[in-house]
């Protein structure tokens, strides 16, 4: 294996202090220490001036940090403005959400224009490069545009809908053809894949061929892209040793104890529209509404970490949280029962592992989610004695391997109810039975092997150098 080099628009540098990082950045960061590897991408800060190519070096633990600061105008226009209000709602199927606005489209592209020319002088002959999500599509086809001829692999963490929503983007089909600049192009699920095929189908006129393959014309060459399914995991074993040392920590010990005899449903995520949060909310409303047994009996918690507050459609979510959570406190709350407890702040990552291991359900519901990562820590998270019920949305895509999951409807907030009263009343054998089936599944799809898998794909593909040049 030669150097791995990862792009990602945020760089999880190690910073003295800070709290243990998740799966992901773990993942990562192990496939870079094996190979001597580097990892690139936006330092967190902006700057009046134009944005420059210098990088800010550091080396920690056996691996090459590089940043850069961006121009604060173009980062708002690349950032708040076309991958969070457009892409982002756009790739969740929510165009009522969606926002466009050419001046932003325009940020984008030049803001993956200036990681590229940064990035250039640090690459090696025999990099391979790994760059990660939405916001930077067009890297490799910027790259490759300045000369680049290593291998270069994109990764899309969030869903790729079908042509009949990304259509509404305007210039979509050049969204489409920055991907042609790729030499493997991995997704989450199977359905995320028929999404992408479905768009090269129908927005380029480009049929994928059976070995999952797609030729077209990328910066004046053919070449030839893969495309792969590659669900990522977690550290598995390690949340799991997380959440049972957490289970002893002051946090849970009070969590517990306030809870007297109820049982705890769970919920956390950031506070996004695509969580299906009032919906979740709706769910438990519709619990206590249609089975009063379960009324001064259970206790929603809601942990909902605030998130991308510059976007007016996150503002907006905060306030309809905050009502509904009040209102369902007033219509079946008492003087000493509070059915909903909601926290709009991020909680420290064993806290979350301790407060999962206490529920006896887990409640994910999103809208639409390209895996899902709290369901899986959820379940890693169970104590394997007593474990609790995970009920996820039919259209996360945990959904499509998670088969010891309860599935929701996320829009049908009886349905939830009657789910919910299904996973509280669940007898122990069949809990047993649906967590040993999950977690097997977990042990084997860890987001270590996930790395490892896309990698080794990108590394036996042909050499995107040897692609003819297109008359
Ligand atoms: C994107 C895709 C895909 C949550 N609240 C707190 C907190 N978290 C942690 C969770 C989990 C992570 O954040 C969230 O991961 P998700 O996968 O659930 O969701 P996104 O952030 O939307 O991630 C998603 C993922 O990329 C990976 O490919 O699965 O579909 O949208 O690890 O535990 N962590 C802490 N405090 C919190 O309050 N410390």
């Amino acid at each position: 294996m030669g150097r791995v080099v990862v792009v990602s628009n945020r760089v999880a540098v190690p910073r003295r202090g800070e709290p243990t990082a998740g799966g992901l950045a773990v993942a990562l960061k192990d496939v870079l220490k094996s190979s001597g590897g580097l990892w690139f991408g936006w330092s967190g800060e902006t700057r009046k001036e134009p944005t420059s190519r210098e990088t800010r070096r550091i080396r920690s633990a056996g691996i090459d940090y590089a940043t850069i600061d961006l121009n604060e105008q173009d980062h708002k226009g690349f950032y708040a403005g076309f991958s969070n209000a457009t892409l982002w709602p756009l790739f969740h199927f929510r165009l009522g959400l969606m926002e466009y606005d050419r001046k932003h489209a325009e940020a984008y592209r030049r803001v993956n224009r200036d990681f590229a020319e940064a990035l250039l002088p640090l690459l090696g002959p025999q990099d391979t490069i790994w760059i990660h999500d939405y916001q930077l599509i067009p890297l490799a086809a910027e790259l490759r545009a300045l000369g680049a001829k290593q291998r270069i692999g994109f990764f899309l963490h969030i869903p790729f809908p079908p042509f009949a929503v990304l259509s509404a983007l305007p210039d979509c089909d050049k969204l489409l053809k920055d991907l042609l600049a790729y030499d493997l192009v991995g997704l989450q699920t199977r359905r995320d894949l028929a999404g992408l095929v479905n768009c090269f189908s129908e927005g380029l006129g480009l049929e994928v061929d059976a070995e999952g393959g797609v030729r077209g014309e990328s910066g004046g060459h053919m070449r030839r892209t893969q495309l792969a399914a590659h669900p990522i995991g977690i550290d598995t074993r390690g949340f799991a040793t997380l959440a049972r040392k957490a289970a002893f920590t002051p946090e849970t010990q009070r969590l517990v104890k306030s809870m007297g005899d109820r049982a705890l449903i769970v919920g956390a995520e950031r506070l996004d529209y695509t969580k299906g949060l009032p919906h979740r909310m709706r769910g438990v409303a519709a619990l206590l509404a249609n089975f009063p047994e379960h009324l001064n009996n259970v206790t929603y918690l809601q942990v909902a970490a605030r998130s991308r507050n510059e976007v007016a459609s996150y503002r907006d979510l905060k306030r309809e949280l905050d009502s509904l959570a009040g209102r369902i406190n007033g219509d079946y709350g008492t003087f000493d029962w509070t059915p909903v407890r909601y926290v709009a702040r991020a909680m420290a990552r064993d806290t979350l592992a301790g407060f999962y291991r206490a529920a006896r359900v887990g409640l994910v519901t999103p809208l639409r989610d390209g895996m899902n990562l709290v369901a899986k820590e959820y379940v890693a998270a169970q104590d394997p004695e007593d474990p609790g019920v995970l009920i996820l949305s039919q259209f996360a895509g945990a959904a499509e391997t998670m088969d010891g999951a309860l599935l929701v409807n996320p829009l049908d907030a009886q349905a939830m109810g009657e789910t919910l009263d299904r996973a509280l009343r669940m007898p122990l054998a069949e809990r047993r039975d649906r967590w040993t089936r999950m977690m097997s599944g977990l042990e084997e799809q860890t987001a270590m092997r996930w790395a490892e898998n896309f990698l080794t794909e990108l590394e036996e593909l042909p050499l995107s150098g040897e692609e003819l040049i297109w008359a």
